[in-house]
């Protein structure tokens, strides 16, 4: 059902892909780590709070309702705040070459009961797309048919299935373990949450990615790491992210399934699941007021104190 939809809006997009980014006109900033600064993959966002979000973050307000589902109807940030709000943090460092988010969901109920593991945007759900090139979704399809992709994306639903599913799909390598792990030069991603894992909660997700140029496709259970074209960040670049975020609240009387389904991308323009929303890479902001950077010097003083005791 998913994927059919995915293909009627792509095919309406191709009368309106000179639109190219989406939103149209608007590009978010990806606030730049200083070196040693880059935040701590360990699901608690505390250490992107010294980042002041009125400037930098995405908030409910600003996505949009997905088309074909509960939010059908909706306007752009219309949802039930008591049932579902997110924060999207992006951040990114010149020093480590990573890219970087950590976003919360707030929800009344937090579900994770999919009878099948590839039906996750029917749990609580995220599904981030990523294009390292500034193309439009046209020259992203373009090159697809030479077996060039230059989009990446992750759709996972924490915590993991009992049942040892999938919980987390890369389209690159779908159930391939080196990719899949959570854990690897590629990525690592780690969830948290505060109040009930199954109940009302935060839930918090926070991703180190290397960025990605391409990866070859077409190449089934044949595809390796060798495959995959990493690519280099720059001050002043302009990347394209899209977030979409699914609230699964279970079974309700009505047959609804709850918050519904959120995208950061208007779907306006269509392939929303190849990564089209504008961020510019900035320079360190001088106005953020920063910690400190423990020099190595201070680092192996404090080891050598450590161990003393
Ligand atoms: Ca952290
Ligand atoms: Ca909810
Ligand atoms: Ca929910």
């Amino acid at each position: 059902m998913r994927k059919i939809q995915m293909i009627a809006i792509g095919v309406i997009a191709v009368s309106t892909a000179v639109w190219a980014h989406d939103p149209p006109d608007e590009v978010r900033n990806a606030v730049q780590f200083p070196p040693g600064l880059e935040p701590t993959i360990d699901g608690d966002c505390s250490d992107w709070a010294v980042v002041p979000g009125d400037q930098y973050w995405t908030f409910t307000e600003d996505l949009f309702p997905l088309h074909g589902h509960e939010t059908e109807g909706l306007g752009r940030g219309e949802n039930d705040a008591s049932s579902f709000q997110t924060t999207y943090r992006v951040g990114w460092s010149a020093s480590t070459g990573q890219l970087y988010y950590c976003n919360s969901v707030f929800d009344d109920r937090h579900v994770i009961d999919r009878p099948d593991s590839y039906d996750w945007y029917n749990d609580d759900s995220n599904e981030y797309f990523f294009t390292t090139r500034h193309l439009s979704e046209q020259e992203v399809r373009d090159l697809l048919e030479t077996n060039v992709a230059a989009y990446w994306g992750f759709n996972y639903a924490l915590p993991k299935l009992p049942d040892g599913g999938f919980w987390m799909v890369i389209g690159m390598c779908i159930g391939c373990e080196w990719l899949d792990n959570g854990d690897n030069e590629w990525y690592t991603l780690v969830h948290g949450f505060e109040g009930e894992e199954f109940g009302e909660s935060t839930y918090h997700y926070e991703h180190r990615i290397q960025p990605i140029d391409s990866w070859t496709s077409g190449l089934g259970e044949d595809f390796g790491p060798s495959d995959i074209t990493p690519a280099t960040l720059s001050e002043g670049q302009i990347i394209h992210i899209t977030f979409g975020t699914n609230d699964d609240d279970g079974a309700r009387a009505d047959g609804s399934q709850g918050g519904g389904h959120w995208s950061s991308s208007s779907g306006l323009v269509g392939g929303t699941w190849l990564g089209q929303g504008d961020y510019f890479l900035e320079p360190i902001n001088p106005s953020i007021n920063w910690p400190e950077v423990a020099t190595s010097v201070e680092s192996e003083s404090w080891g050598r104190i450590k161990a003393q005791f």
